[in-house]
């Protein structure tokens, strides 16, 4: 059964009266049977405006989402606090709700298409009561080039319709290119909180119940519920990686959580890097490193996702589809992110930080010396004696990616960029080495298919906890994993039979001593690691062979430079026979999971591991 089963009517509704000249009848048909099925008070198209986004950001001051900052010191920007009970996104409410149970895999949650549908059909129904729905035409990736992929979202949250504005190229110039032969990803959202007549309506509506579905043979996105984040900017997770994984396994290109960079180097030669890390492991940082390195220059063209296909030559090329930065708030501050810092000066929309009392915003590590008082995330009183922090853990910024100082000027180049490097990294206080680069492609699959992290206070579990966290992709892959491998190992034979493919590295900038301290200083000197990747593609620097790939020769690598001594250089080397040979029997159990799916290549991958443990 459809989720809308509502006849259409012969009677034109408001959602068909109002929409704009040129919608496309597959759009209008379909907000049309949502309106009737949702029952908003009324539809409204959105055109991507200023003055539309501004009359949005009104409204929601009057209704207390919103609080303005101070218009000097912070102009254009705003807070928002959101329900205690809405404030990343679920996990265990995400849903991949393929044909087949097989074609999701065991690491997603699956439910039937058809069960799905009904549940979805009933939490729908009247959902949109005493609201107002907006319907959000938009693209991924810049408007008009081979790359992009457009969308409708409908919702009925103004607070997610202004985040997509800044995440997504949303509007009138996304709809004018959606035709009758486009293929749209469907995106339908509400906050599940309808409001009887008269009933006063909340700063940040939402309900306990949470749905966060994906139907990746229809290309359709369900989410009921939350309005945070990802559960709620359907364009981001939910289609760019979730719904984008199945299209491009259907049509021969890559979805990843990834950054995009373009690295220069002293000789004035460019290279552009896509970089995997989970999330909360330092995407939007890297993405904005500023190199300590005399020479180096690094801009930013993306800090979450990215789109990698064959270009025209076979070479692998990357867009990275969104148009905006949703990120992680605490722990970015002048000595950690000054970029982050200097793109947050206005026009941002902040959700679950502190305020100052001077209207500005504060949160964990933005600087040293902390207020003596603050508004914390929840709204209340805060001071430097209390036990909880003042931003919540994950409070985020949402702002406009072209006012980063350091945007590229090819971040939204319609053909994409040459991939020359793709790096995977997580969150390992032990084992896995500052640096290594994998022997070959299939190699490198191996590497992004066993990569793992321990969660932060961002995530859902519990703290410090290992997961394994393939390519970065756990809660964001719409298909099987062991076929996103397989997927991973057909695009890079093909790119490499077409003239090279990217080389691919492992990082870990989170490893630490015996007393729990980091021993690598991470941010600005990880341009270390990375021109000594670059190096290597160009031939300049060696290295040596071991159980990671290839880590750097002995002085090949100016540690002193970064500030550490040698001891701790040495350590963020550290092979331990026993300690890796029980990671090796994680990564096992781990690969075993996925049944007989695992690809050859990875399995090869984890025997040729072992064999180099056993050799130490
Ligand atoms: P998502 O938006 O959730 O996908 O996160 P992200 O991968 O973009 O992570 P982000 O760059 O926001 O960093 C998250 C946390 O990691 C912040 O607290 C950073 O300060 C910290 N971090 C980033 N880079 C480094 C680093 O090189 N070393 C250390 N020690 N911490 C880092
Ligand atoms: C992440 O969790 O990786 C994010 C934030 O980038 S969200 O958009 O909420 O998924
Ligand atoms: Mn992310």
């Amino acid at each position: 059964m459809a989720i809308i089963d509502q006849p259409l009517r012969a009677a034109r509704t408001e959602a068909a009266a109002t929409h704009p000249a040129g919608a496309d009848p597959s759009i209008v048909a379909w907000v049309e049977r949502l309106a009737l099925h949702a029952t908003p008070d009324e539809v409204v198209w959105c055109d991507g405006s200023k003055p539309e986004r501004a009359r949005l950001i009104r409204d929601m001051v009057d209704a207390g989402t919103l609080t303005p900052l101070d218009s000097e010191k912070r102009p254009g920007s705003y807070v928002a606090r959101s329900n205690p009970e809405d404030v990343a996104r679920v996990e265990s409410r995400t849903f991949i709700c393929s044909e087949r149970e097989e074609d999701a895999g065991p690491t997603n949650n699956w439910v039937p298409p058809s069960g799905m549908r009904e549940t979805l059909h009933g939490l729908f129904r009247g959902a949109m009561r005493g609201r107002t729905m907006y319907v959000m035409p938009f693209a991924m990736g810049p408007v008009g080039g081979p790359l992009t992929r457009y969308g409708v979202q409908i919702t009925d949250s103004p607070y997610v319709v202004v985040s997509m504005g800044t995440m997504t190229r949303m509007g009138a110039e996304a709809l004018a290119q959606i035709g009758p032969d486009t293929e749209w990803v469907r995106c339908a959202h509400t906050v599940g909180a309808p409001l009887a007549p008269g009933e006063a309506d909340v700063p940040w509506p939402c309900n306990p119940t949470k749905y966060i579905s994906h139907f990746p043979e229809t290309r359709e996105v369900w989410s009921y519920g939350s309005a945070y984040g990802g559960n709620a900017i359907l364009a981001k997770k939910a289609f760019a990686l979730r719904i984008a994984s199945a299209i491009g396994q259907d049509e021969g290109w890559l979805a990843a959580h990834m950054l995009l960079l373009k690295v220069t180097n002293p000789r004035g030669r460019a290279f552009h890097v896509a970089a995997a890390f989970p999330s909360a492991c330092g995407k939007t940082n890297f993405a904005m490193l500023q190199p300590t390195l005399p020479g180096w220059t690094v801009e930013t063209l993306g800090d979450d996702i990215a789109w990698l296909a064959p270009g025209p030559d076979g070479r692998l090329r990357a867009i990275n589809p969104e148009a905006g930065f949703f990120g992680v708030a605490p722990g970015t501050g002048r000595s950690t992110n000054p970029v982050a810092m200097d793109t947050l000066t206005h026009d941002v929309v902040f959700t679950n930080v502190a305020m100052t009392d001077d209207g500005d915003v504060w949160w964990e590590g933005m600087t040293d010396e902390v207020p003596a008082h603050l508004t914390d995330w929840l709204g209340e009183d805060w001071t430097p004696a209390s036990s909880t922090p003042a931003a919540h853990p994950n409070s985020r910024f949402t702002v406009a990616a072209a006012q980063c100082p350091t945007i590229s000027d090819d971040w939204d180049d319609p053909q994409g960029v040459v991939v020359d490097a793709i790096i995977f990294g997580g969150r390992r206080a032990t084992n896995v080495p500052l640096v290594s680069q994998s022997r070959d492609w299939a190699h490198g699959v191996f590497m992004g298919a066993t990569l793992a992290s321990e969660r932060t206070a961002a995530a859902e579990g519990t703290v410090g906890e290992l997961r394994r966290d393939p390519f970065a992709m756990l809660p964001f892959c719409g298909v099987h994993m062991a076929d996103h491998w397989q997927h991973w190992l057909e695009v890079g034979a093909k790119a490499d039979a077409a003239g090279g493919a990217p080389a691919i590295f492992q990082v870990n900038w989170f490893r630490k001593d015996a007393d729990g301290r980091f021993l690598w200083p991470g941010f600005g000197e990880n341009i270390h690691a990375l021109a000594w990747m670059l190096d290597r593609i160009e031939g300049r620097v060696e290295g040596v062979e071991g159980p990671f790939g290839v880590v750097p020769a002995e002085g090949e690598i100016d540690h002193a430079a970064a500030g550490v001594d040698d001891a701790a250089w040495a350590s963020l080397f550290g092979l331990d026979k026993a300690a890796l040979t029980a990671e090796a029997d994680d990564a096992a159990g781990f690969l075993d999971s996925y049944g007989t799916k695992v690809p050859a290549e990875v399995r090869d991958g984890l025997a040729r591991m072992r064999a180099d443990i056993d050799a130490l």
